[in-house]
């Protein structure tokens, strides 16, 4: 018998308020509604292809512009991750994925290692997606691994559309964590020599 791997998380300041629920051993079912269409959009990808069920709600203050929202998703987002990992027994720790989309190939390399690191090398062509300003996915991934005590490494080794590049990321990310997350019976307690992920 294994735990539910699951956290509900909610977070309130005077910028924004967020709503983050996820259930890591889902089939990729998700409510998601923002306020930043573009953050909507790849929270569906992202959910899709980690197979996470997930609600993950946000009211912010995007009349100024999406930066806090888009911060304090990833805040959250990583907390709720690490909430619903647990102990981290016998799960696999690292994970790779390399993503296609048309003309842009992402590829994203976690380790689970309760030492939270942004390795960012993306630059994109384009300072916006519609009214999305793209350093914004720098922002939310490195607030998302230092919550989730993660250590994510993103390479765009090519491409020429920023949002696919975007979204071969998010992809990534989220074939990635699925990868990590997974339990191997034959890792007996937690994969460090250390004896220790938390
Ligand atoms: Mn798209």
């Amino acid at each position: 018998m294994s735990m539910k791997r699951t956290a509900k998380i909610e977070r309130m300041t005077n910028e924004t308020k967020v709503l983050v629920e996820i259930d890591l051993d889902g089939e990729g079912k998700a409510i998601i509604d923002t306020g930043v269409p573009f953050m909507d959009h790849m929270l569906d990808l992202f959910t899709k292809h980690g197979l996470f069920n997930a609600t993950i709600k946000a009211n912010g203050d995007t009349h100024i512009d999406d930066h806090h929202t888009t911060e304090d998703i990833g805040i959250v987002l990583g907390q709720a991750v690490k909430e619903a990992l647990g102990d981290k027994k016998s799960i696999k720790r690292y994970g790779n994925a390399f993503v296609p989309m048309d003309d842009a190939l992402a590829q994203v390399v976690i380790d689970i290692s309760n030492r939270p690191h942004l390795e960012f090398r993306a630059a994109f062509p384009k300072e916006k997606v519609g009214q999305f300003d793209t350093e914004l996915v720098n922002e939310f991934l490195w607030k998302f691994a230092l919550e989730a005590r993660m250590n994510v490494h993103v390479i765009i080794h090519y491409g020429m559309n920023t949002h696919h590049m975007i979204e071969a990321i998010f992809k990534a990310l989220a074939r990635a964590i699925d990868e990590a997350i997974t339990k191997d019976e034959r890792v007996k307690g937690v994969p460090s020599t250390k004896g220790l992920l938390t």
